[in-house]
């Protein structure tokens, strides 16, 4: 999916509609809406433009409250904005204007590289993860993570015979998305609605998953479901693996701060009940039903065998120390790219 060229508050919109979806699209796209604002900034002293890109970054995160990935970026970018400002205190600009100019376009170049950091990490963790999975493996997989699909695309490309198995991923089905795009990479692709997972687990050699956001202790927040499939498989000693960026990693939940689990719209829930043929054609909800749609769930640790990530494979008790030495160096001050 691509997000060139579309406006900051396009893109605020397909995230709120999950036309952009997963984590790590969610996170370059708030990004690439932080580029289109630098470059339609009217913003004439340092002032303006920082509460411009500070109202923009606010707007983001609301859009989806589950997602680290966007939020350390986000937080990052306010970050390079205020330490720039601070070392360029005492620059001998001639005016205003200059300095607005010069931090739009260091700035632009530092949410480039992000996004360079970003595309860098996939690749490393795609080449970790192929590594990991033999030659004839069963896979079985949940939701839609580009950072999976990436793994599974490697191993096709270095002509392992694999054979994936999809979980639909009620209520919205973002695991037909994962089955078409590896169907059509050409993986052996299978499709099966979610309940169906205690039944099949016995023939997969391993379950990789992706992550919207790992805590302090390890656990993982994943679409809803994936605890479900954690305990299955733990119960059938089937290896659990989530694939993930460090930058998912929540720093807040080191302070005891607890991950918001997003609820979305109950119509994405009955919307597509049983009985419907077209949206428009919905039952209404009932009175006296209460209906719950929680986008994610929250997976212990101890359900986890390992984290995929661009640093290696870790397990969860290791997550923190490596994220959180990533993040600082990232957040550590103007010159951390350059
Ligand atoms: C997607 C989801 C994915 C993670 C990781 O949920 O739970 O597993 O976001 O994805 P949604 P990625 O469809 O609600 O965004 O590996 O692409 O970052």
């Amino acid at each position: 999916m691509k997000n060139e060229g579309r406006s900051a508050s396009e893109i605020i919109q397909g995230i709120k509609d999950l036309k952009i979806q997963g984590a790590r699209r969610i996170a370059k796209a708030a990004i690439d809406a932080i580029i289109w604002q630098i470059k339609y900034s009217k913003a004439i002293t340092l002032e303006q433009f920082h509460n411009e890109i500070l109202g923009l970054v606010l707007e983001l995160e609301k859009t989806r409250p589950t997602e680290p990935m966007m939020r350390n970026s986000l937080r990052t970018t306010l970050k390079f904005i205020m330490a720039w400002i601070k070392a360029n205190e005492n620059a001998n600009l001639a005016n205003e204007d200059a300095n607005v100019s010069k931090l739009k376009s260091n700035l632009l170049t530092f949410e480039k590289k992000l996004l360079d950091m970003m595309d860098e990490e996939i690749e490393k963790i795609a080449q970790i993860g192929s590594s990991l999975i033999k030659d004839g493996s069963r896979i079985l997989v949940h939701c839609h993570s580009n950072t999976v699909v990436k793994i599974l695309q490697d191993c096709a490309d270095k002509n392992k015979n694999i054979i994936v198995s999809c979980l639909e991923t009620r209520p919205l089905f973002q695991g037909r998305l994962t089955a078409r795009e590896l169907a059509e990479s050409g993986i052996k692709t299978e499709l099966y609605v979610d309940g169906a997972v205690g039944s099949i687990i016995q023939k997969q050699d391993l379950v990789l998953v992706g992550a919207d956001a790992i805590t302090a202790e390890g656990d993982l927040i994943n679409k809803i479901g994936t605890f479900t499939v954690a305990q299955i498989a733990k119960y059938n000693q089937v290896k659990f693996f989530s694939c993930a960026e460090l930058f998912k990693y929540d720093p807040l939940t080191r302070l005891g701060i607890e991950e918001i689990i997003e609820e979305r719209d109950v119509q994405e829930v009955w919307g597509d009940g049983l009985y419907q043929k077209e949206k428009s054609q919905a039952y209404p909800i009932p009175k006296n039903l209460k209906i719950y749609n929680y986008s994610f769930d929250r997976t212990p640790a101890s359900f986890i065998n390992a984290y995929i990530t661009e640093e290696g494979i870790l397990p969860p008790p290791l997550i923190s120390y490596a994220a959180e030495k990533k993040l600082s160096k990232i957040r550590g001050g103007t010159d951390a790219f350059f």
